[in-house]
């Protein structure tokens, strides 16, 4: 039987919108057929690996993923047919690696350097799913990493790359630096081929990771990676991971960054997300000394002031500890301003960030001297779990 041929209407569509879409600045783009069996296989994989994942608890504390509805696109639009899947290109000018050597100031993921992502995503699938729908398209919705949808195997699904071993999507003409968002509408508009797995023998990502978080390639251990340990994380750092954490005070681009088909990416040149420069390397000790509304002065409009003052400081703290062990990197004149920095954090209002400077303190002061302090501070702390970070020294 002659396969069936896609309705000409739906391809004209499906053209049209692809080029209101490209105008908007998103790609790549690719459709994927919810009923088709390759998607559904795909997703109901991803759903297999979900349940995996949460039941080994990989997930740590975002017990949102555990939201039913997260593999099952249904549950979002019952009658959705298609889910139309769009990239939007952040590749940064340089390689983000370099930033790493520059251990007094803090290092924010090239994700967050700009005006946050979601709003600047949304609003562009916003007006094209409403261009859509008076094209008499029936219902169709948007998303960008703001409902429990899994937006990578759908992506997959829809041809615009594959799941690599960091587990994000990859393509090969805009390597692994895509945000993603998807439509889901009722039209059946003509699919798109899903590609093929293209890492081959390179583990360049899985190697680089400093933390360790692959437990096997295409696996990923949250609890472990630093983009979740600096952003979504609300309790203070694994004491065994802090060193790891460098100059990361939010998000991490290692395993993205040494992708080898970033070769192939182009220089974002997204007006709407350029890098605001008060953001490329910022001092540490300007950033430990951000009171409430220092934090939402700075990030307004990032997605770095979601996750609030409290935990962004307590990465400062980390990333100060950490410049501590960086020699000849720190002068005099430096340590004794990073060590005043964590002094004045020591008496903060939140127990998260006094916890993390008295461990950063501990980076620059003998054992002697910490004793000392621990002795005068531990009896007068309320909080336990700042008690704690004392005691080591006591
Ligand atoms: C939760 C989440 C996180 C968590 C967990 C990440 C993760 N890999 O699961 C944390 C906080 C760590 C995180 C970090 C980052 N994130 Co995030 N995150 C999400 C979110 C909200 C859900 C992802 C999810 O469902 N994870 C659950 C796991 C089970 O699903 P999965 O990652 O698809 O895992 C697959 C594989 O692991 C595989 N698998 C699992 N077990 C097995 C076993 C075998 C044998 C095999 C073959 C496969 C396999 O199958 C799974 C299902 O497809 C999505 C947005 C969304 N709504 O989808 C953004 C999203 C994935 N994040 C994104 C980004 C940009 C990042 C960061 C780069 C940010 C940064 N610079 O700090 C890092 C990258 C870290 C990394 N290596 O993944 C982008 C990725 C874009 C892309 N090109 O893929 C997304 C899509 C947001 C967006 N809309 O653009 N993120
Ligand atoms: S984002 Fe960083 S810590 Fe997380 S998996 Fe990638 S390299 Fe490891
Ligand atoms: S770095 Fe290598 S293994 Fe990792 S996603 Fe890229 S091609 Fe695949």
């Amino acid at each position: 039987m002659a396969a069936a041929r896609p309705d000409p209407t739906m391809r004209q569509l499906k053209a049209q919108l692809w080029r209101r879409a490209r105008a908007l600045g998103l790609a790549p783009l690719g459709a994927a057929a919810l009923d088709g069996k390759a998607t559904r296989q795909r997703l109901a994989d991803a759903e297999r690996h979900l349940q995996a994942f949460l039941r080994a608890k990989r997930h740590g504390d975002m017990g949102w993923m555990a939201r039913p509805e997260r593999a099952h696109v249904a549950r979002l639009l019952p009658q959705a047919a298609s889910a139309l899947v769009f990239g939007l290109n952040y590749a940064p000018p340089t390689d983000p690696m370099e930033r790493l050597a520059h251990t007094g100031s803090g290092n924010i993921s090239v994700y967050a350097l700009g005006r946050d992502y979601h709003r600047v995503f949304k609003r562009r699938l916003k007006s094209l799913g409403r261009w859509l729908e008076a094209q008499g398209g029936g219902m169709v919705r948007h998303f960008v990493d703001t409902a429990p949808l899994m937006e990578k195997p759908l992506a997959a699904a829809a041809g615009l790359g594959w799941q690599g071993k960091h587990t994000n999507l990859v393509s090969r003409r805009y390597g692994s630096w895509l945000f993603l968002g998807c439509l889901l509408t009722e039209l059946k508009l003509p699919p798109d081929e899903p590609h093929g797995d293209y890492c081959g023998s390179c583990r360049a990502c899985l190697d680089v990771c400093p933390t360790n978080a692959f437990p096997a390639p295409y696996q990923l251990d949250a609890r472990r990676c630093l983009s979740y340990l600096t952003i979504e994380h609300k309790a203070p750092i694994p004491r065994e991971l802090r060193r790891a954490l460098g100059n990361r005070i939010f998000g991490c681009d290692d395993c993205l960054a040494v992708c080898p088909w970033n070769k192939y990416a182009r220089q974002a040149r997204d007006a709407e997300l350029a890098h605001r420069t008060e953001l490329d390397l910022p001092p540490l000790t300007a950033l430990a000394a951000l009171d409430e509304s220092g934090f939402r002065r700075l990030f307004a409009g990032t997605s770095i002031v979601r996750t609030g003052r409290e935990r962004f400081v307590r990465n400062v703290l980390i990333a100060l500890g950490n410049a501590a062990h960086e020699g000849g990197a720190q002068g005099d004149a430096m340590r004794a301003e990073s060590e005043a920095a964590i002094v004045a954090r020591l008496s903060d209002g939140a127990p998260l960030v006094r916890g993390a400077a008295v461990w950063a303190l501990g980076q620059y002061l003998s054992a002697a001297a910490m004793g000392v302090r621990a002795r005068a501070a531990h009896k007068k702390e309320a909080e336990a779990s700042v008690r704690a970070e004392w005691e080591v020294f006591l």
